[in-house]
C-alpha cells in the first residue's frame, strides 16, 4: 500500500502551548514522534502548531516558525507539515497572515475549538475564522464539543460531579456524554452551512456526533469526518478498568472526546468507515508520560502543589496521586497511537472483514493526502508519486502477538493497548524510496523527512454552492 499519513499528530506542545492548556507535555518531539510513527507504516505525519490566547503571541507566522524551529531541532524520520490550530478571531491577523501561511509554508488547514476554556471560539468567532479560513481554501477541522455542558457537569459552581467528589480519572467521560459531541457537531454544521464552508471534524467518538454528520453528508454538504483508534477500540468500560475513588492508573486512558460508554458506538463508527461517514482515520497521538511530573500529573502537581510536598519517600508518582487524586478536569487529555494507528486497524477491521482493505488504504493513505492536499506526490502508487511504500505480512505470515509497551518506538511510558492481540505489522516501511524500517529493525535516520508544503483539500466543496439562488447567504456574505 502507499505509506500511511496520518494527519493528527500532536509533538512538541509544552505547557505554554500544550495541546489543551491544561498543562502537560509531549512526551514525544518530532525525533521520537517519527520514529514511532514510521515503525507502524507510517511515512507522512502533519502536526499542530498552536496559538495561543496572549496578545503577544497571536501572531500565527510566530507561532510557525517557533514550530518548526522545534522541528529542526531533531529532523524527522518522515515527512511532515504542519497545520495551525486558532484560538482568536482578530481580523487584522486571519487577513494579513493566512494568505501568507498558504503561500510561504503551504499551510492550508487549521482546527478550532469549541471546548476548553483557553482554546474555544464562540459561535459567532468560528464564523468569522471560517469566513477567513474559506476565503484562503483552507479547510477548517472542528474539535466539536459543547464546553458549556463539560463545565456544567464538571463544575465550578455549583459543582456537579465535583461535589459529589466524583473526581477520579473514570468520571471524565460522564462529563462528557455522547450528547456533548453531538450537539457541538449540529452547530457546527448549522454555522458552516451558513457561509458554505466545508468543514472537517476530527476525533469523532460517538454515534451521536456520526449521525449528524452523516445527515449532513446527505444533504449534499460538505461535511468530513476523521476517527480515531481509540474510539474503535476503547469504552468507559476501560476507563474503569482499576476504577476507585483513589486510583489514577485510568488517567492513561483519558481523552477528549472520551471513547462511547459501549461496544455500541464502536459498530456504529465501524460502519461510518465503511460507508464513506469517515473520510479518514488519524492516530490523534498526543502523547503524555504516566509517572513524570511533565505528564498525566502535571495539572494536578499545578493545583495541588501540596501531594509534592506530602512524604514521599520512594514513592512513584502515581502512587502519590492515589492518596490525593485531584480532579479529572486537570488531567491532560490524549493518549499515544501514531505506531499503533495502522495495525490495529488491520487486525480489527481488515482481518476480521469488517472493511475491506481497499477502503483501509482510503481511509489511512489516499483519502489524507486529497484532504489535505498533498495527492497525488503522496498517498498513491503512481509514476511521478514519492515511493513510499508499506509491505505486510502475507496472511498467516506473522504468528499473532499481543502487544506491550516495549514494543514500542514513541517516548510515553505506556500504551493504552497493552495486551491487545496483534495479527499483523509493517514488515517493511519504505520512505521515498528507501527501506526506513525492515523485519522489526529501524533503518531510517531522524534527517530523513523532509517538510511538505501543501495546496488546497482536493476533496469537494459540496453541491449547495452551484445554486443560483441571491437569497443565499453565501452569495452575499462573501462580498463582505
Ligand atoms: N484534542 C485533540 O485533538 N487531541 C487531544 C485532545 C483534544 O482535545
Ligand atoms: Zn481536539
Ligand atoms: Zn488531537
Amino acid at each position: 500500500m502507499p505509506g500511511g499519513i496520518d494527519c493528527h499528530v500532536h509533538l512538541c506542545q509544552d505547557l505554554k502551548t500544550g495541546p489543551l492548556g491544561l498543562g502537560g507535555e509531549c512526551a514525544d518531539n518530532f525525533e521520537t514522534g517519527s520514529r514511532s510513527a514510521v515503525c507502524g507504516g507510517t511515512t507522512t505525519m502533519i502536526t499542530f502548531a498552536t496559538q495561543t490566547r496572549a496578545e503577544e503571541d497571536c501572531s500565527l507566522l510566530k507561532v510557525v516558525e517557533a514550530y518548526n524551529a522545534r522541528a529542526e531541532v531533531t529532523g524527522s524520520y518522515i515527512d511532515y507539515a504542519f497545520h495551525v490550530i486558532i484560538v482568536r478571531d482578530d481580523k487584522d491577523v486571519l487577513e494579513a497572515e493566512l494568505p501568507i501561511l498558504v503561500e510561504r509554508w503551504g499551510i492550508t488547514s487549521c482546527k478550532l475549538f469549541m471546548t476548553y476554556e483557553t482554546m474555544r471560539l464562540q459561535d459567532y468567532q468560528l464564523l468569522d475564522v471560517m469566513l477567513a479560513a474559506l476565503k484562503n481554501e483552507i479547510t477548517t477541522m472542528i474539535h466539536a464539543e459543547n464546553g458549556d455542558m463539560i463545565e456544567w457537569l464538571t463544575g465550578e459552581f455549583p459543582k456537579k460531579l465535583e461535589s459529589k467528589a466524583m473526581m477520579a480519572p473514570y468520571y471524565h467521560a460522564l462529563s462528557r456524554p455522547p450528547s456533548v459531541e453531538g450537539e457541538a457537531a449540529n452547530r457546527a454544521i448549522v454555522l458552516a452551512e451558513l457561509i458554505e464552508n466545508p468543514i472537517l471534524f476530527v476525533h469523532v467518538g460517538s454515534s451521536a456526533s456520526a449521525n449528524v454528520i452523516r445527515a449532513a453528508q446527505t444533504r449534499g454538504l460538505p461535511v468530513f469526518a476523521e476517527t480515531c483508534p481509540q474510539y474503535l477500540n476503547l469504552t468507559w468500560e476501560d476507563l474503569k478498568r482499576f476504577h476507585s475513588p483513589t486510583c489514577f492508573e485510568n488517567s492513561k486512558m483519558v481523552c477528549s472526546p472520551p471513547p462511547g460508554p459501549d461496544s455500541s458506538d464502536q459498530a456504529a463508527l465501524y460502519i461510518g468507515l465503511h460507508n464513506g461517514t469517515f473520510t479518514i482515520f488519524s492516530s490523534d497521538h498526543c502523547p503524555f508520560k504516566y509517572d513524570d511530573p511533565h505528564g498525566k500529573m502535571a495539572g494536578i502537581l499545578e493545583h495541588e502543589p501540596s501531594i509534592q510536598g506530602e512524604p514521599c519517600e520512594g514513592m512513584t508518582l502515581p502512587e502519590l496521586a492515589h492518596k490525593k487524586v485531584g480532579s479529572f478536569r486537570l488531567i491532560p487529555n490524549g493518549i499515544p497511537g501514531v505506531e499503533t494507528r495502522l495495525p490495529l486497524l488491520f487486525t480489527r477491521g481488515v482481518s476480521t472483514g469488517r472493511i475491506s482493505p481497499q477502503k483501509f488504504v482510503e481511509l489511512t493513505a489516499t483519502n489524507p493526502a486529497k484532504l489535505y492536499g498533498l495527492y497525488p506526490r503522496k498517498g498513491a502508487i503512481l509514476p511521478g508519486s514519492d515511493a513510499d511504500l508499506v509491505i505486510w505480512h502475507p496472511e498467516g505470515g506473522l504468528p499473532p502477538f499481543k502487544l506491550t509497551n516495549e514494543h514500542l518506538h514513541h517516548n510515553v511510558d505506556y500504551t493504552p493497548y497493552e495486551g491487545m492481540e496483534f495479527d499483523n505489522w509493517p514488515r517493511y516501511t519504505i520512505a521515498r524510496g528507501r527501506v526506513v524500517w525492515g523485519n522489526g529493525v529501524l533503518l531510517g535516520k531522524p534527517r530523513d523527512g523532509q517538510y511538505l508544503k501543501r495546496g488546497p483539500s482536493q476533496l469537494g466543496k459540496g453541491v449547495a454552492h452551484f445554486k443560483k439562488d441571491p437569497r443565499r447567504v453565501a452569495s452575499w456574505v462573501h462580498e463582505l
